[in-house]
């Protein structure tokens, strides 16, 4: 199992240039106490595909942020599992024994359904940084995310995906068991709907099965141009995989459950043309994202993947929304949760790896830029719709 983790952060005497060029609150920083901050991942379970890049983004950000010495955090990791209770758990822990003063996660949005609920209710700010489904901010009023829900990405990959394969009839696949795969699969149906799209079955299955033959058969006999799935990881490489074993040829496009290149890793050929929208491309030309590229390749020798880089910006908002909140860490517990929260709500046109985002009235993300990608040459590249 996991050990708590406790990283005390050694404060520069000098700031950075850098994404926080410009803020000068070094010596202020140098004599603060530490603010805490718990980072709820499902680092073990059948989400640990997730989880792992999603904790080293978490790590890096935070490290990073130390050696500039602008704020003083004291990060806390905490294993969720992927199960719900067990991120209630971590929250329960985070919220009253550790007494932090913002949280960061959990992983998947069945988990913050169940969790973020006890951080309103102690005040606690909240940012998820993978929750896609509908709903997520307004579980209340202390809740936020920087991961563009999948009401914004699923219109977006299905107007690229009808164009580029010429969609018109499509199978449906969806995971009946999980909240976001549920919340998901609703915005696939109504977008295949006001595309014109026909939608010949709509088939389930549930969080944990094995054997998806009799699902597949059954798609297969529907003979569309294109299945639409969403799973989650574990469950979407084997539907993959046994897909491409049982001779489907037509074309899988996923929800975001799919952007990890570990499917590709462990689907291998079976991955190839898959179609996923998407908040991050390695690509991504700016000066934050060529760094934060640079330095995760190089701290964990792999690449990262969108889950990280939301990790990542997600920490960035965190550690900027306390270098606002200006605490010293003395003060009431209270007191830090409550300027924390007021101080998320400021940030606008904030440079992270996925772009310049803003937090919006409404606690949700406003990311300009995201993307439709397919997987080629087992990669993910950007995918663009013919002229
Ligand atoms: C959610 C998701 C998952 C795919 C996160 C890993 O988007 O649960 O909302």
């Amino acid at each position: 199992m996991l050990k708590k983790l406790l990283l005390i952060f050694m404060v520069a005497a000098l700031a950075l240039p850098g994404a926080w060029a410009g803020h000068g609150a070094t010596a202020a920083a140098a004599q603060a106490q530490a603010i805490k901050v718990g980072l709820a991942v499902g680092i073990t379970g059948d989400i640990s595909v997730y989880g792992d890049p999603i904790r080293n983004g978490f790590l890096l950000a935070f490290r990073q942020i130390s050696e500039r010495g602008q704020v003083k955090i004291d990060p806390i990791l905490e294993d969720t599992t992927g199960t719900r209770d067990g991120a209630i758990n971590v929250f329960q822990k985070f919220i009253q024994r550790d007494q932090v003063a913002v949280i960061l996660g959990p992983v998947l949005s069945s988990q913050a359904f169940g969790a973020d609920p006890l951080a309103v209710q102690a005040g606690v700010p909240v940012v998820g940084v993978t929750n896609t489904a509908k709903g997520i901010p307004e579980i209340g009023p202390t809740v936020f995310r920087v991961s563009a829900p999948e009401a914004v990405q699923i219109p977006k990959a299905i107007a690229v995906a009808k164009k580029v394969l010429n969609l018109q009839r499509v199978v449906i696949l969806y995971d009946n068991a999980d909240d976001f795969t549920v919340s998901a699969y609703r915005t696939f149906a109504e977008e295949l709907q006001k595309n014109g799209i026909q939608i010949a079955d709509t088939i389930t299955f549930g969080r944990g099965d094995n054997d998806f033959s009799a699902q597949l058969t059954k798609a297969k006999a529907a003979n569309p141009q294109a299945i639409v799935v969403s799973a989650l990881a574990r469950e979407g490489t084997l539907l993959l995989i046994q897909g491409r074993n049982l001779g489907i040829t037509a074309a899988f496009i996923g929800g975001n459950g799919f952007n990890d290149t570990n499917i590709i890793t462990r689907a291998g050929v079976a991955a190839e043309g898959l179609i996923v929208g998407t908040a991050w491309v390695p690509s991504a030309p700016t000066t934050v994202n060529l760094k934060f590229y640079g330095s995760y390749r190089e701290t964990y020798k792999k690449e990262p993947n969108q889950f990280a880089a939301q990790a990542y910006a997600g920490a960035q908002v965190v550690a900027e929304a306390i270098r606002r909140a200006n605490l010293t860490g003395g003060e009431d517990i209270k007191d830090q949760r409550g300027k924390i929260t007021a101080a998320l709500k400021t940030i606008k046109n904030f440079e992270t790896p996925l772009g310049r985002i803003s937090i919006t009235a409404s606690r949700d993300v406003d990311q300009p830029r995201t993307y439709v990608a397919v997987v080629r040459g087992g990669r993910f590249i950007e995918l663009t719709p013919p002229k």
